[in-house]
């Protein structure tokens, strides 16, 4: 018989090229780890830049799908929760021959064993974050949409490398580097809402990525960092456990 289904969360990866050394450990990760009859949730920020069905995105990550599409192809349930690097993409996994894959634009959630787990990407747990909220609204909304669609390929890889390369430059370490105190400020952000969404929602559990720390408390845990902390993390519905599991 084989084992219970498991859900493996990923998310920020920020994948740039196939050529870095990080990238080809998460095609191994893609090979290797998710057993058949079990869910891959991609939690948003998975590629550096990736926004709408754009061929120099899908060509230049030709690669990943390539993994996605043998998922698939070995009964892998595949889920890519769209984060604020990653956008707009059911066109492209259906371009790359990925249609099965699952794209949702606010949060899955995955029923196994009786129990529920609910992926998000983070993005909205900061309600104090205004200006990144209504540009949030802005993007993923109808006109949003438009544009994305009407703007070359090229011109949307160039805005979001600078946008990528600026958000690094404003944000130069991650949260481990932080002071104790503006750690805990934002682990009481996440952690507000992780309670209030898990009873709003009725999930059992919580899994959510976008700020880079690796935290957790009662039935949440962020994914953190994976450049950084070299793990994914691993949902058992049985126990309603959540744990981090280190790349190979
Ligand atoms: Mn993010």
């Amino acid at each position: 018989m084989s084992p219970a289904p498991k859900v493996h969360i990923l998310s920020d990866l920020h994948l740039m090229a196939p050529s870095e050394p990080f990238y080809q450990r998460i095609l191994n990760w893609l090979e290797s780890v998710p057993a058949p009859g079990d869910h891959v949730a991609l939690a948003g920020d998975i590629f550096d830049v990736f926004v709408g069905n754009k061929s120099v995105f899908a060509s230049q990550h030709a690669p990943f799908f390539s993994r996605v599409r043998e998922l698939l192809t070995r009964g892998v349930h595949v889920h890519h929760v769209e984060g604020n690097h990653d956008f707009w993409l059911a066109g492209a996994y259906r371009s790359m021959d990925c249609s099965d894959a699952k794209i949702h634009g606010d949060f899955i959630e995955i029923e196994l064993a009786g129990r529920r787990l609910r992926v998000e990407h983070g993005d909205l747990a900061d309600p104090t974050d205004r200006t990144y909220l209504v540009l949030r609204r802005f993007f993923r909304g109808r006109f949003g949409r438009l544009l994305v669609d009407l703007a070359p390929g090229a011109i949307l890889d160039a805005v979001g490398n600078t946008w990528s390369n600026g958000s690094r430059d404003r944000q130069p370490e991650l949260p481990d580097g932080w002071s104790d105190a503006r750690r805990n400020a934002l682990r009481d952000i996440y952690f507000e809402y992780a309670r209030t969404r898990l009873a709003s929602s009725g999930a059992s559990a919580l899994v959510m990525g976008h700020c880079h720390d690796a935290h957790e408390c009662e039935g949440y845990m962020n994914v953190g960092f994976p450049r950084k902390h070299g793990a994914s993390v691993r949902w058992t519905p049985e126990t309603n456990q959540l744990e981090r599991v280190r790349f190979l």
